[in-house]
């Protein structure tokens, strides 16, 4: 498990020092890529915010916690980040179910959120397949200190939109089910 997070954790200094160099050439515009990954073709969205409560019975461990999303695009494949701090410790070593949905996140309205992002059924496919390559799953388990990470890579690039990264109160299940939703994390672009 250590080494699992260890090599997570320098998967994703790798994504956010391509993501902070290819800001800087959005930014000033530069013509030569800075830093070795920051491939003109490749598109970052960023998020990092507070997180919302969306059932205050049942989301009490995220009150106070924050969220970091990351999506990096390149061709037809995406990567996606999460990092949430601040957890309440006394969920160290629960696990929730986390996704990218298709609406805004809301505080206190989690139906505003809509389904999970599913490219099949952006592209009109029926039925939709669902898991996690047609959709983003980003289930994670609390550390001790209130911190979790998650990572996914997915065959496709989520169209902009007022978009949302939702925590579930449990694991997803391969139906894609998660239960209530506890808390969200704003993803607009
Ligand atoms: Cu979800």
């Amino acid at each position: 498990m250590v080494f699992v997070r260890t090599d997570l954790e320098g998967v994703m200094a790798a994504i956010l020092r391509r993501t902070l160099a290819a800001s800087i050439v959005l930014l000033t515009g530069a013509a030569a890529p800075v830093g070795a990954a920051a491939s003109p073709n490749s598109k970052v969205v960023t998020a990092h915010d507070g997180l919302r409560d969306l059932e205050p019975d049942l989301s009490g461990a995220f009150d106070r916690a924050h969220g970091l999303a990351v999506l990096v695009s390149r061709g037809e494949s995406t990567s996606a980040i999460l990092r949430v701090r601040g957890i309440e410790r006394s969920a160290a070593g629960r696990s929730f179910g986390a996704h990218l949905h298709s609406g805004p996140c809301v505080a206190g309205d989690g139906a505003a959120a809509g389904p999970h992002y599913n490219t099949d059924t952006v592209a009109g496919k029926v039925p939709p397949r669902v898991n996690r390559s047609t959709e983003v799953w980003l289930d994670f388990t609390v550390g001790p200190s209130g911190a979790a990470n998650a990572m996914a890579v997915v065959p496709f690039t989520p169209l902009p939109g007022n978009r949302s990264i939702v925590i579930h109160e449990k694991p997803t299940d391969h139906h894609g089910a998660a239960g209530a939703r506890l808390a969200c994390l704003p993803l607009s672009w």
